[in-house]
């Protein structure tokens, strides 16, 4: 069954100028519901309280509901009538009034995963953005703050557990029902509001906060596996200990509940004191998860929790103030990952996502600034400018003014806005007055879309030595003109051959469209170090020839840099390659050799900096894309690197894994760089790398090891692929999250025919389009798969045309997330860019599609 016809796609677009405070307040609502999972009858109190001086009729938004009931203060009202999808209540003269709708929704039928749906026999809410409307008549805008009281009440038997917000202030038994009152003490908007019905085994816990209050602590997941909790309880007290520590922020009710689900749009959902979780970013163990799926469970336990100051204590005004709650969240998550593993590591995985995600956002039809002016379906704004760049905006106000008057700021930002609905304007001021800084320039970063350049060289004068900057923010969308930016530049020069003096990290403020930096007397042209720690989200044009870039990446002092240098020298090499003009090899062979010697005392880093860059990054780079060139070349590269060094690189592979239980940051790393070595040594077709890579899968301890192996033998063409695939399948098949690595991993594979294994695995009896994680495993991999994607008969741009058709009267939130990589058309050659466009065409024809996908595709095509 399908609901989307709840959403029918009228592209009204919303502007963030036409914000309006509410006529109405609410600031109680009672909500009792009679759990059925395809029939929930829902009874709503609202007391609502008139907030401007002349009458106006009370407006609630529905999405697909009807009432069953209206009534006001206790009498049958007939004065309400429908417009469109939404409640009119006519309420006269009154200033306040109680008023009682009942509805009934049928969760079963819920493929959408907004509102109240069904997954797995579990009864479970998603009510951000729009979902509360899905459950009852309501404003359901964030500035409407209410105290909410929920009543529960269901069959015994198939709803044995009953959660909502807040503390359980009441049960008890009634036949074959029982049910539950909960309360939450703490005014909320109606996106926080969260509901959790069926039958689940909890992972129980406390934590005492700073004041010393006991916090019970609750993760609640199907039986069987609870024995999976242990690493998100872990990363739960971690989150609470670090708020307090870090932000001075402690937690606030008695309980702390998570339930994880399986059928979830993204990744998790801060609800008040009622998380619910992807189960993927919550069930971990050696046997069945990987070190990177370890840190994106500490990583969004964490970010969940944070919410609860950022996001939920203060909250957004409007739907474009997301990246107040988002882009700080994700500050703070990152930072905490930061403390509690490698700096340096994670800074490079935050940069390689944000520069896989964000800046082809920014550098296409869909770009947008991280405060938007508008919108037509809130739900494509969840978007990696909102949450990624606008990460890197508080950073680098963090950056400006340093740690202690940042804290400074956010303290003021808490205490002024606590209880309230916010905006990004009233971050900003609070870290202004706060930390003393005059933000008036920076403020741009929050109108302006797309990524900014700076294009550098160097200048000397009689032995003094200067740094030249020209600032452009290219053209985006509704954006033909651009003002340059503020941000802070953190560099350093060194004089390679020792003499003169060198310039220590600096923190300079670039604010110009053009700038000289002076950086003193060298000999000889200084290598400079620049964008270290990648202090501004920007992308920089210098000209430096492979010696300079080989010296940094053995010699700079920032880690990043090093990594950064490494990244280019290879780069550089690849782009040439691709363009035909193929050079020596040497400088990129010399400098990962040498990095690799660092591979004992910081394993992590060295595997990420030896790796290659990603085949879209390298097509970042060029006019126009060609997939197969970047293809060829980058595998060319990978062989000869792996050649060159293949003594290193069994090397590594000789040594023993760490134990799959140990999760030392030099265990991961040792585990990290094990799996590059295997790439680089099966790139080199040695005859023993199937068989090498088959023994490393079978003797595997741990996922990690097991899966890079596995991920290696997908790409290659051998009998060990077909076994492994094999083997993996059987033993791991009733396993949702494991075979999603199995169809991944098929997905990713560099072989020439992935377009057809992929339509092959889209036909699976383990396939289904009910399940965003099992959608985003095979489809989402093959987006991420450039050559495959765009193989030259257009028949990928097909699949995912296909496949949007299909998705959308189901769930148009995820079926609207695959329609981005079909918007770069612009980057690719014109028989590319046709099949591309007509397949959004085709997309855009189709009747009754819904407004996210609307939105999407036609924006694409501009
Ligand atoms: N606020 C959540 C993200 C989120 C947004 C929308 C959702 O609806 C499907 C679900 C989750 C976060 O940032 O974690
Ligand atoms: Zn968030």
């Amino acid at each position: 069954m399908t609901d989307a016809s709840s959403t029918p796609a009228i592209p009204v677009t919303v502007h963030r100028s036409d914000y309006r405070a509410p006529d109405w307040s609410i600031p109680d609502i009672a909500l009792d519901f009679a759990l059925g999972i395809d029939a929930t009858k829902v009874g709503a109190v609202l007391s609502v309280v008139r907030d401007i001086d002349a009458p106006v009729p009370l407006l609630l938004r529905g999405d697909g509901l009807t009432p069953a009931a209206v009534r006001v203060d206790g009498e049958v009202w007939n004065d309400w009538r429908m417009e469109g999808s939404d409640l009119i209540v006519d309420l006269g003269e009154r200033v306040a009034a109680t008023v009682e709708i009942d509805t009934v929704i049928d969760p079963a039928s819920n493929t959408q995963l907004s509102g109240l749906y069904a997954s797995g026999g579990l009864l479970c809410t998603q009510c951000e953005a729009e979902g509360f409307r899905r459950i009852t008549f309501h404003p359901d805008r964030p500035d409407v703050l209410s105290r909410y009281k929920v009543r529960m009440q269901g069959d015994k038997a198939a709803f044995p557990i009953l959660l909502s917000n807040g503390n359980c202030i009441d049960q008890g038994e009634a036949g074959s029902d029982h049910w539950a009152l909960w309360e939450d003490p703490w005014p909320k908007p109606s996106y926080l509001f969260a509901l959790v019905a069926g039958d689940l085994v909890v992972n129980r816990d406390s934590f005492t906060t700073m004041s010393g209050r006991e916090v019970e602590l609750g993760i609640w997941v199907r039986d069987g596996d609870v024995d999976r909790t242990g690493h998100a309880m872990q990363a739960l007290k971690d989150s609470m200990a670090w708020d307090e520590r870090v932000y001075g922020r402690e937690y606030d009710l008695d309980l702390f509940n998570i339930v994880a689900v399986s059928d979830f749009n993204m990744g998790a959902m801060e609800n008040k004191g009622l998380n619910i979780f992807n189960t993927r970013y919550i069930l971990a163990d050696p046997d069945t998860a990987t070190d990177v799926d370890y840190d994106g469970v500490e990583g969004v336990v964490a970010h969940e929790y944070f919410h609860n100051w950022s996001g939920n204590r203060v909250t957004c005004r409007d739907w474009f103030q997301l990246s107040l709650k988002e882009g700080f969240t994700v500050f703070r998550d990152q930072s905490f990952s930061a403390d509690m593993g490698s700096p340096a590591v994670k800074r490079i995985e935050d940069v390689r996502l944000l520069r896989a995600a964000q800046f082809p956002e920014d550098a296409g039809p869909l770009a947008h600034p991280i405060r938007p002016d508008s919108f037509q379906e809130i739900s494509n704004f969840y978007t990696a400018t909102i949450y990624n760049k606008g990460a890197e905006i508080i950073r680098m106000m963090a950056t400006m003014v340093g740690p202690e008057r940042f804290r400074k700021g956010t303290d003021l930002y808490f205490d002024r806005h606590d209880g309230e609905a916010a905006t990004c304007e009233d971050f900003v001021k609070a870290i202004e007055d706060g930390a003393g800084i005059d933000l008036g320039q920076f403020r741009r970063w929050y109108e302006q879309a797309g990524t900014p350049r700076l294009k550098l060289s160097l200048a000397e004068e009689g032995g003094h030595w200067s740094l030249d900057i020209v600032q452009t923010v290219p053209p985006t969308p509704g954006q033909p003109e651009k003002q340059p930016m503020m941000m802070p530049l953190r560099l350093a020069a060194f004089a390679t051959d020792g003499s003169g003096d060198a310039l220590a990290d600096t923190l300079v403020m670039v604010t110009g469209a053009t700038q000289r930096i002076a950086l003193g007397t060298f000999a000889a042209r200084p290598a400079l170090s620049v964008n270290r720690g990648f202090s501004a989200p920007i992308i920089v044009d210098f000209e430096r020839g492979p010696g300079e870039l080989a010296w940094l990446a053995a010699h700079d002092d920032d880690p990043f840099a090093r990594y950064e240098a490494l990244q280019q020298l290879m780069l550089d090499t690849l782009v040439a390659a691709v363009s035909g003009k193929a050079g020596d090899n040497r400088a990129v062979i010399d400098a990962v050799g040498q990095t690799l010697e660092g591979a004992a005392s910081d394993p992590a880093f060295v595997a990420e900096a030896v790796l290659l860059p990603s085949e879209a990054f390298i097509g970042d780079q060029m006019v126009t894309v060609d997939p197969d060139a970047i293809r060829r070349e980058r595998l060319a590269l990978q062989a000869t690197i792996g050649a060159a060094l293949e003594t290193k690189w069994r090397a590594v592979l000789a040594g023993k894994a760490p134990p799959a239980t140990d999760l030392s940051r030099k265990a991961k790393g040792g585990r990290r760089l094990r799996g590059v070595a295997l790439a680089y040594l099966a790139a080199t077709g040695a005859d023993d790398a199937s068989a090498l890579a088959f023994r490393i899968f079978s003797d595997a301890d741990g996922m990690t090891e097991r899966q890079a192996a596995l991920a290696t033998l997908a790409h290659g063409d051998s009998d060990e692929r077909i076994a492994a695939l094999d083997i993996f399948y059987q033993r791991y098949r009733d396993n949702p999250l494991v075979l999603d690595k199995w169809f991944q991993v098929q997905a990713w594979s560099l072989r020439a025919d992935t377009l057809d294994a992929v339509k092959e695995l889209a036909q699976h009896p383990d396939f289904t389009l009910a399940n965003p994680n099992r959608v985003r495993s095979l489809y989402g991999a093959l987006t991420g798969n450039q050559a495959a994607f765009h193989q030259a008969d257009g028949e990928g741009y097909r699949l995912i045309a296909d496949l949007v058709i299909a998705l959308d009267p189901k769930n148009p939130q995820t079926a609207a997330k695959m329609i981005p990589p079909l918007g770069r058309w612009k980057r690719f050659d014109d028989a590319r860019a046709a099949m591309m466009r007509a397949e959004l065409e085709r997309i855009l024809a189709r009747p009754g599609l819904s407004r996210d996908v609307t939105e999407q595709a036609s924006k694409s095509l501009l």
